[in-house]
């Protein structure tokens, strides 16, 4: 019989949270680690003396069973005071395709989760709790989902046969109400699962190979759905599990990471240099409209109320005409023809103004309700408008239409 060894410690990744594609081609691998397998499962810990050997023992127990010898489990550890790392570091005598991290310099969830995929190989990333509150089982049922070709599998409390064991009602309440500001905030990432906030799920590693990843606090699959090249998901429910040993880490400050997180998405998302184009369109307006009413006033003798329509009406016009052929040049092109272009100025015009009058609604309210002075109340309406116009606008407006 064999006696394996202690496998080392695995060097922590250092530098940018970026994932390295898996190299192509197989003549010239001399590195053990150089060697691509499957699959490459997380287990983040923090303090799990108690349950490290349990977890490994059914992980290794389930996936020997399903993908034998074509796995890899990695232990992060953020060097617990409890010494889990070392508890884990014995256990690959018997179990050799557990790997262990010990990070002292960085702290955290998601990036030690992000560490471990960097210093693995797996073609398939997942990562599981080391407390045993994400089943085990669950793990065949999303491997299954990825090998009928979704990018991302992920674990759900809000799907059938989904569910939470014993959380008590403020619990379920701030979890939801977190979901509903992350829809509101980021619709087009945390809409698109039933549970962003699981901290159970596994990936194609080319959907996120290249990428640098920047996340804020605990969820991680936000940050991957934001980041990442995902297009179908698979989604499997399970039931959350009670903590039987160890303690959770969960702290109110995570609420407020939570929301900076959802902030730095949504900032690293929206296309800076189209709203900056916008902008500028939108500031060569004004001059568009003086000028207008200017002559109209001074050489049309035109009634005021009058030429105030005609030059905000031009002032549109200009507007349209320089965004569509600017600031949303790219999108134009690929919706050629006059009637097209037509029905792009119609919605735009409809959303300016609507903008118009979300501008006079905003200015009453701060000025006659709040009593703040009207001019601040002016300018802070003007940036809110302008927001809404371009998000709007570029949402309904300029919309690409073909699907690729
Ligand atoms: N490496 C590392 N792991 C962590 C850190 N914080 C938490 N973990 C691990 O991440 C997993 C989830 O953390 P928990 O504190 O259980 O969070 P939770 O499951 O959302 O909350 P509870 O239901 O209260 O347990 C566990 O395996 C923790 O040991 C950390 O800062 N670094
Ligand atoms: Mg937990």
């Amino acid at each position: 019989m064999t006696i394996n060894q202690v496998n080392e410690l695995l060097p922590v990744p250092s530098g940018p949270l970026e994932i390295l594609a898996l190299p192509t081609g197989g003549s010239n691998f001399t590195d053990a680690h150089t060697v691509s397998i499957y699959f490459s499962l997380i287990v983040p810990t923090y303090n799990e003396c108690k349950n490290v050997k349990t977890i490994v023992e059914q992980l290794s127990k389930l996936l020997d069973g399903m993908i034998p010898g074509n796995y890899e489990l990695i232990v992060v550890d953020d060097n617990s005071p409890d010494r889990t790392w070392e508890i884990a570091q014995s256990l690959t005598v018997e179990y050799p395709q557990l790997q262990v991290m010990r990070r002292e310099d960085e702290r955290g969830l998601s990036t030690a989760v992000i560490r471990g995929w960097q210093a693995s190989r797996g073609e398939v990333l997942g990562v599981i709790d080391a407390d045993l509150q994400h089943p085990p089982e669950t793990l065949l049922q999303l491997l299954a989902e990825i090998q009928r070709g979704a990018d991302l599998a992920a674990a759900s409390r809000h799907v059938a046969e989904g569910g939470v064991s014993d959380w008590s009602v403020i619990r379920r309440f701030l979890s939801r109400g977190a979901q509903t500001v992350g829809l509101i905030i980021l619709p087009g990432v945390v809409g698109r699962v039933s549970d962003p906030m699981s901290g159970y799920f596994m990936l194609r590693r080319n959907c996120i190979a290249g990428k640098t990843m920047n996340p804020a606090g605990y969820k991680i699959l936000i940050e991957v759905l934001g980041r990442g090249n995902i297009r179908w998901i698979g989604e499997v429910g399970y039931v959350f599990q009670e903590r039987k040993e160890g303690e959770s880490k969960v702290t109110s400050k995570q609420y407020i990471e939570y929301l900076r997180h959802l902030l730095i998405l949504r900032f690293a998302r929206w296309p800076m240099g189209k709203f900056v184009r916008f902008g500028i369109v939108g500031f060569s307006g004004v001059f568009v409209n003086m000028a207008v009413l200017y002559v109209l006033r001074t050489y049309l003798n035109l009634e005021l109320t009058r030429s105030l329509i005609f030059a905000a009406e031009l002032a549109i016009i200009s507007n349209f005409l320089w965004n569509d052929l600017w600031t949303f040049g790219d999108i134009s092109k690929r919706q050629p023809g006059i009637s097209q272009r037509f029905k792009r100025l119609l919605k735009f015009n409809t959303i300016c103004l609507m903008g118009l009058i979300l501008n006079v609604l905003l200015v009453n309210l701060m000025f006659n309700v709040f009593g703040m002075n009207e001019y601040l109340a002016n300018l802070i309406a003007i940036v809110a408008v302008t927001l809404w116009n371009f998000w709007i606008n570029m949402k309904l407006s300029w919309r690409v239409t073909e699907v690729d």
